[in-house]
């Protein structure tokens, strides 16, 4: 058999045996149990044999067994998909709004899947770190401290000057200390902030990112001002939508620059095994962003539906209509929209259409309700 297999043979046991893993290798930490699992599963798997067993030890169905502790984590799945952090609010003497966040880094173990614990870099404590969410030209200002063992910085996806950049000599922060990040919100659209310090595959993957959404302002966009304010947090028209956030990512347990476990917003399984649920009645926006490390793209499909997508979300008419699967590579991001309304009630999936990335964990389901 492929190395291939055998590799995706050994990263499924890893899930499915609940092992916990702190940076040893994968073979050593497995329970003696899993580790018979994975020699039979390679037997079973050699050339000539017939008989697939992965399905036939206890765990079925290809779904991480147990429950993620949220409350020890200090963040829930469930809660990041909403909880928009739109800063501390005034007004500058020329009238503009000023929105002021506060971020700091901090080292931190946080549970991925159940029992498998990580030694993460947060932005406050959580990953994806806050979702940031500003309009269209406001002033944003952000007071970066770092609390953790490392040099972090971060670095906006957007349009600023060179020096609030969050590169190496513009913002990169030593442990203790601090950095003021100020600029004007544009383009609004689907953006993201990550840390930019080198080994920049490192301090991603470890877990330094977060969304960062520029709602688009109504009243600079007098021929599409309708759909500008359904993009608007709190406004009538967007108060009609399901809007969710969702950061694909994945995490390398053993360090080996390949990924174990792969989820939207960090928890394995976390939607499949409280699926997100959804009023049929109204329209759906999801803000996906992907910030998979070492696996050059990652995707989503949807199942038993299309949508729109608006490629970085700095369009408000869609750059590819009717689809039901979109790919990104880091970095990149889209607004999907879609809706239910005509659909019976049910459990509709949506996940990674890279099979092995979706037994993995990046597995998720919508709950329709009528
Ligand atoms: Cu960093």
């Amino acid at each position: 058999m492929s190395a291939w297999w055998k590799e995706a043979v050994s990263r499924r046991l890893l899930l499915t045996g609940g092992a916990l893993i702190g940076g040893a290798g994968i073979a050593r930490a497995l329970p003696a149990g899993a580790q018979a699992q994975a020699v039979r599963a390679d037997a079973a798997h050699a050339p000539g044999h017939q008989t697939a067993n992965l399905g036939s030890h206890k765990h079925d169905g290809m779904i991480t067994p147990g429950e993620v502790d949220s409350a020890r984590n200090g963040f829930d799945p469930h809660k990041i998909l909403t909880d928009w952090d739109t800063g501390a609010v005034s007004r500058l003497p020329d009238g503009r709004t000023l929105r002021e966040f506060e971020i700091t880094a901090e080292d931190k173990e946080i549970e991925i899947a159940p029992g498998l614990m990580f030694p993460a870099w947060t932005y406050n404590g959580r990953v994806p770190g806050p979702t940031l969410r500003v309009t269209e030209g406001d002033r944003v200002r952000i007071r970066f401290r770092n609390f953790g063992s490392h040099p972090h910085s971060i670095h906006f996806h957007g349009i600023h000057s060179a020096r609030m950049d969050g590169v190496p000599g513009a913002g990169n922060v030593g442990p203790g200390g601090e950095f003021i990040y100020e600029f004007d919100a544009r383009p609004f659209g689907c953006h993201l902030y990550h840390c930019h310090t080198v080994p920049l595959k490192r301090h991603i993957h470890k877990g330094l990112y977060g969304a960062f959404i520029i709602d688009p302002d109504p009243a600079r966009r007098p021929e599409e001002q309708a759909v500008a304010r359904s993009r608007l947090l709190g406004s009538p028209e967007n108060v009609a939508w399901q809007e969710f956030v969702l950061v694909m990512n994945a995490f390398d347990t053993n360090f080996d620059e390949e990924n174990e476990v792969y989820a939207v917003n960090t928890v394995a399984h976390a939607y499949t095994k409280r699926p997100i649920v959804i009023d049929r009645a109204r329209p759906v926006r999801l803000y996906l962003i992907n910030v998979t490390e070492f696996d050059p793209i990652n995707s989503l499909h949807l199942h038993a539906n299309f949508f729109d997508y608006f490629d970085h979300g700095t369009t408000l008419t869609p750059t590819l209509r009717t689809i039901d699967t979109v790919m990104q590579c880091q970095g990149q991001r889209g607004i999907l929209e879609f809706s239910f309304k005509d659909h019976e009630p049910g459990q509709y999936m949506f996940h990674a259409h890279q099979s092995e990335f979706a037994e993995l964990g990046w597995m998720s389901l919508f709950e329709v309700r009528a």
